[in-house]
């Protein structure tokens, strides 16, 4: 099997998406006799051999559980996992390394704060803002502290365009904000949300702020420091790792304010009936053991999103991003649901008159991998009033011709369905 090598990727003077896809095993398959087209890639992407080989290896020649051995295994898996945070600081350009939190993927990091924030800076009366394009994991764990707390959850409403309405934000924001937690990209719509704006209005009014970046570490350079919010979420799966694996940033200050969320091992420095003394981060939010094998996977998918290097990708997908809403265009019936100003790897579409799960299931039988649905962003569907679109969502790996044997697949459905 072919693998990329550091030198090969450092090389290419812009992206090859066709060398790219060597590293990638899974993209070789033939699917209900066509080659495949994976455009799911917001669901989640698909990983290169060299993340798949480093699971392997783990399990092969260095697994043992760690922080707790002085054995020779237990030190190496210890040294290969904090190597990882090490990676995922320089990655978002966090300011320590204990200021990484491993958790199980967006969903994990965003009920922790959730639970940790509601627990000791949420009373009643205080207001939470969210947006209307959120996913449900950004939206139902502040519905539960509001209903904790009776506090009061307020909404950024999303214009026709897919933007958000920064002049309504304006007007929810008052003294009584304590959090703002929305998403840096719409999983629905692709829509790049101007978060500098929102962190800088939100600080002004004192309240903390907390980006959902599920959707723009695959794409796009972060640095947490740069865009001054006070915590980051994401998960490894959409970036080219392995399930199970995610991240949530906290300024050093704010997580040491925070109560923990889980307690068990690891979490502790001691332990008592009568008192136990909490561990130092980033322990303090990483109960139990964790998914050792995943983390090393994630760090090789770091070293492999370098290898490839931010500048290449954001200009790879955002040239075959316009090219391919251009062919959707032409579509005769074709909706575009949301055309935001700036847009990151995601187009949803409906096609009047036709049910987008029928779509999905007829570019599925020439082995085009779309989702359907709505993408647990339902509030989002009501604001439409619609039940779900279609969704195609590309990764550096996608290639024009892929976009053209969407729209001759998507032609095709609409002359089955009609
Ligand atoms: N936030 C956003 C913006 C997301 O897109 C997702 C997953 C999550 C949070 C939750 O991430 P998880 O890794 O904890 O599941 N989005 C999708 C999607 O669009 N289709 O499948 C999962």
């Amino acid at each position: 099997m072919e693998v990329l090598t550091a030198e090969d990727h450092l090389s290419l003077m812009t992206l090859d998406p066709y060398k790219i896809r060597k590293d990638f095993p899974i993209l070789k398959q033939v699917v209900h006799g066509s080659p495949l087209v994976y455009l799911d890639n917001g669901a989640s992407s698909q990983k290169p051999e060299i993340v798949i080989a480093a699971i392997e290896d783990y399990y092969r020649t260095k697994h043992s559980n760690i922080h707790r051995g002085v054995h020779y295994l237990s030190s190496m898996a210890t040294e290969q996992h904090e190597e990882v945070r090490e990676k995922v600081k320089a990655l978002i350009n966090a300011k320590h390394d204990y200021e990484v939190i491993f958790t199980s993927g967006t969903t994990a990091s965003l009920n922790t704060l959730a639970s940790s924030i509601g627990k000791k800076w949420i009373s009643a009366g205080d207001e939470i803002i969210i947006s209307e394009m959120e996913h449900h994991s950004n939206i139902v764990p502040w519905q539960i502290v509001c209903e904790e707390k009776n506090a009061k959850l307020k909404v950024i409403p999303v214009k026709e365009s897919g933007d958000l309405d920064l002049e309504a934000f304006d007007h929810l924001l008052n003294e009584k904000t304590k959090i703002v937690s929305v998403t840096h990209v719409s999983n629905t719509m692709g829509t790049i949300v101007p978060i500098d704006y929102i962190i800088g209005r939100a600080h002004k009014k004192g309240a903390k702020v907390i980006i959902d970046g599920a959707q723009a570490v695959p794409h796009q350079k972060v640095d947490v420091q740069k865009i001054d919010c006070d915590f980051y979420c994401f998960s490894a799966h959409k970036m080219f790792g392995p399930t199970g694996v995610g991240v949530l940033y906290g300024k050093e200050k704010l997580l040491n304010e925070l109560p923990p969320y889980q307690g068990g091992g690891n979490m502790i420095s001691n332990v008592s009936f009568e008192k136990t003394e909490y561990n130092e981060l980033p322990h303090k939010f990483e109960a139990g053991t964790p998914n050792i094998a995943g983390e090393i996977g994630f760090g090789a998918a770091i070293d492999y999103i370098n290898e490839v290097g931010y500048e290449n990708i954001q200009e790879y997908e955002t040239n075959l991003v316009n090219q391919a809403v251009n062919a959707l265009r032409n579509i005769e019936g074709l909706r575009l649901i949301g055309t935001p100003e700036e847009r990151a790897g995601v187009i949803s579409f409906i096609i009047e008159g036709l049910h987008p799960y029928d779509i999905g299931t007829i570019l599925d039988q020439q082995g085009i991998a779309v989702r359907t649905g709505h993408h647990c962003t339902q509030p989002l569907m009501d604001k439409f009033k619609i039940q779900g679109t279609v969704r195609v969502s590309f990764s550096f790996y996608n290639t024009i011709e892929e976009v053209e044997l969407l729209v001759k697949g998507i032609e095709k459905a609409k002359e089955m369905l009609s």
